[in-house]
């Protein structure tokens, strides 16, 4: 049992580990919302809407955090006949495939998707602009009901659409449960540590994921003792606390700019969770604790670890600063999701 290597094993885990992102690729007639679908699912409004990007030659990558959603180019065009399409954007690279669709559904659509079928690729059905469905005499019921079998017609398959509207912001939350389950669970846990959440049952699957995170960059920065804690004899590493910390709020979607926007209920809350994430904020944080039970030793095993860090008191000290840190962002996040349930006049179940 020796701690070098144990550090040297978290250490090669957590940088594999940064390396593999999950991939989403996005497909879809011009206008059906793509761009828009991407920016609901990262929360932030990286990609240019309302443009159209018929132009585009090129697979546009919008990374955030473990996640990377990719908004790929029109397949069978006279730009890109299909051979030309798959040789260049590589389909099996991706982890997942959303075809996006608003208006009438497509046939070149219905072929990408049997490419891809045929691939073993999963590809969900995602209808956007379920505010725009609209028919005299019909209900909407039946509206939607005449777009699922349009689409299973032309596919020729029982497939599952998704009904979205980025506009209102309906349907999302079933969508990212849906993607969710369709992910394998080393992509799955990535995609719900990056992706936006519409629930608080997402909020918790983040905090679950957290947990296995704070166990891995406590134990290096443990591990890694370089900068001692004022008052007792412990020493940790304050740069990987401040990765941890960050991915931590990055986790739940509190950037800076979001913060800054909150309303001023939430502001004082939210400044305090950027003021920690911060060297100086840790080290208060952890001569806090220092005092505490907290600087009692773990003595039981932490697979993620490795007994020999888990062993240390510097462990419990960075473990419990981190797990601090994730309930202060998991509490901002779970008011601001209420808050945002309740401008939408949903109800937070
Ligand atoms: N009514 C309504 N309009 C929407 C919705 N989502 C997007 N739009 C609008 O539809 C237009 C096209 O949206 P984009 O997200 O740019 O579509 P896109 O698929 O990326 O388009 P290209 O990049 O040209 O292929 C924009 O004007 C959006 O504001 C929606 O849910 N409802
Ligand atoms: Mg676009």
């Amino acid at each position: 049992m020796s701690i070098y290597k144990d550090v040297e094993n978290l250490r090669e885990e957590l940088e594999k580990d940064q390396k593999d992102k999950v991939k989403v690729a996005l497909f879809g007639q011009p206008g059906a919302g793509k761009s828009s679908l991407i920016n609901k699912i990262i929360g932030e409004n990286k990609a240019q809407t309302g443009q159209s990007t018929d132009v585009t030659v090129e697979a546009l990558e919008y990374e955030h955090e473990d996640l990377v959603l990719v908004d790929l180019p029109g397949y069978g065009t006279s730009k890109f006949p299909k051979d030309r399409w798959e040789q260049e954007f590589q389909p099996e690279q991706y982890d997942l495939f959303l075809c996006v669709f608003s208006g009438k559904f497509h046939s070149a659509d219905t072929e990408l998707f049997k490419q891809l079928k045929n691939r073993g690729k999963v590809c969900l059905f995602v209808r956007n602009k379920h505010d725009d469905i609209w028919e005299d005499g019909k209900t909407l019921e039946q509206l939607e009901a005449e777009i699922v079998a349009d689409v299973q017609k032309q596919v020729g398959s029982r497939e599952a659409v998704h009904f979205v509207s980025c506009r209102r912001g309906t349907g999302l939350d079933q969508l990212s449960e849906s993607i969710q389950h369709a992910l394998e669970p080393s992509r799955r846990e990535k995609y719900i540590r990056s992706a936006k959440a519409y629930t608080l049952k997402h909020l918790e699957a983040k905090k679950e994921s957290a947990k296995r995170l704070i166990y891995k960059y406590a134990g290096l920065a443990a591990a890694n003792g370089l900068n001692p804690v004022p008052g007792v004899d412990i020493s940790v590493d304050l740069g990987v606390m401040l990765v941890l910390f960050n991915k931590l709020r990055d986790s739940y979607g509190l950037s800076e700019n979001k913060i800054n926007n909150l309303t001023p209920t939430l502001l004082p809350i939210g400044k305090k969770v950027l003021d920690i994430a911060t060297k100086e904020g840790i080290l208060l944080l952890l001569k806090r604790f220092a005092g505490q039970q907290a600087s009692k030793q773990i003595s039981k095993y932490i697979p993620f670890v490795g007994q020999a860090i888990a062993a240390t008191i510097g462990f419990a000290l960075t473990k419990y600063a981190g797990e601090a840190y994730l309930n202060d962002c998991h509490e901002l996040a779970m008011k601001i999701l209420e808050e945002e349930l309740a401008l939408k006049g949903a109800t937070v179940n």
